[in-house]
């Protein structure tokens, strides 16, 4: 068995002009099919072959670094496509909501918090929301194609939410203006999918 690129939902255009169509292609079809291709490759014919991304990634051990960066990149990939859409933007309600207000105060305190980590994460990376068992929500950041999966990572707890801020992710938009590229992601953030893994998650 091996790991698919998936579709995206939405056309490469569907998310301008918050993010461009012309980067929406690379990061799709050369970037996740890179991480994809060479995930596939470093499993083929290990005890890996088989498991699901999640299972792979809980259980890593951290010095395999070919299938910590592409496993890592595989999946957080998946999160960041479906975590948006051109009818996002907005704030979530209900459970998820109460869980921000719980941990940050407020939305906004929460979308300065969330910017903060995806703004001063050093080099490439992603910021994180995720969910722990119980329901409390909580922002870390993470270097390179790591994510809180991994055994000691970030906040842990499960990512309903990842920004990309590696330069690939805006720069032919945006080139050195990574918070004109987190203010726009909040646009496009579809928050009925990040409820809907906050409720599966928690
Ligand atoms: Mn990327």
């Amino acid at each position: 068995m091996s790991f698919e690129l998936p579709k995206l939902n939405y056309a490469f255009d569907a998310l301008e002009p918050h993010i461009d169509a012309r980067t929406m292609e690379i990061h799709h079809d050369k970037h996740h099919a890179g991480y994809t291709n060479k995930l596939n490759a470093a499993i083929e014919g290990t005890d890996f072959d088989g498991k699901t991304i999640e299972n792979i990634l809980i259980n890593l051990d951290m010095s395999n670094t070919a299938v910590r960066n592409n496993g890592g990149g595989y999946y957080n990939h998946n999160l960041y496509w479906e975590v948006m859409s051109p009818n996002g933007g907005g704030k979530p309600s209900g459970d998820l909501a109460d869980a921000i207000t719980a941990t940050f105060g407020s939305f906004d305190a929460f979308k300065d918090a969330f910017s903060n980590a995806a703004g001063t994460r050093f080099g490439s990376g992603w910021a994180w929301l995720c969910v722990h068992k119980g329901g409390k929500v909580e922002i870390c950041s993470t270097p390179n194609q790591d994510n809180p999966l991994m055994p000691k990572v970030g906040c842990g707890g499960i990512p309903i939410l990842g920004i990309d801020v590696w330069e690939h992710a805006y720069y032919l938009n945006y080139q050195n203006r990574r918070p004109d590229y987190i203010t726009a992601f909040f646009n496009v953030i579809d928050w009925n999918e990040v409820s809907s893994r906050y409720a599966q998650g928690k």
